[in-house]
C-alpha cells in the first residue's frame, strides 16, 4: 500500500514533492527579461496520470495569458508527433490557449482544458523559488 509520501494529491500543497528528486534544475535569475523564471522541475506518474511540478519565480496563472507550450514525446520516438527541436512531441498543449493536440496510432485528437487537471482548479498554485 502506498503511503502519503508516495501519492501526489492536487490540493495546492507541495509537501509530497520533497521526497522526489528534480529531473532538472534551472538556474535562478536567468530569465533575461522574460516574466517566468523556471527553477526545479519534477515529474512523477501513477497508473492513470502524469504529474508535473514546475517551480517558478512568481505566482503565475498558466491558463490565462501564458505563452507556455508543453511538448511531451509520449512514445519516445522522434519520428512521431510534432517536430520541436528534434523532439517528436505526441502531446502538444498550449497552456494559455487551453488547447492542444495528441497523436496516437496515426490519429490526431484535439484536447482541451478538461483533459488536464491543475492544482487549485482554474488558478494554478505554484510554489515560489
Ligand atoms: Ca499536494
Ligand atoms: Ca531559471
Ligand atoms: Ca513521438
Amino acid at each position: 500500500m502506498l503511503g502519503s509520501s508516495d501519492t501526489i494529491v492536487l490540493d495546492g500543497l507541495f509537501e509530497e514533492w520533497q521526497f522526489r528528486e528534480p529531473i532538472y534544475t534551472d538556474p535562478e535569475g536567468d530569465n533575461l527579461g522574460d516574466t517566468i523564471d523556471f527553477g526545479s522541475i519534477y515529474i512523477d506518474n501513477d497508473q492513470d496520470y502524469l504529474y508535473l511540478n514546475f517551480e517558478l519565480n512568481s505566482e503565475t496563472n498558466l491558463q490565462n495569458g501564458s505563452d507556455l507550450i508543453l511538448y511531451i514525446d509520449t512514445d519516445n520516438n522522434p519520428e512521431t508527433g510534432d517536430d520541436f527541436n528534434g523532439l517528436g512531441a505526441d502531446l502538444v498543449y498550449d497552456l494559455g490557449k487551453r488547447d492542444g493536440r495528441y497523436y496516437h496510432d496515426g490519429f490526431k485528437k484535439t484536447i482541451g482544458a478538461p483533459s488536464l487537471r491543475f492544482d487549485n482548479d482554474a488558478n494554478c498554485d505554484f510554489r515560489h523559488i
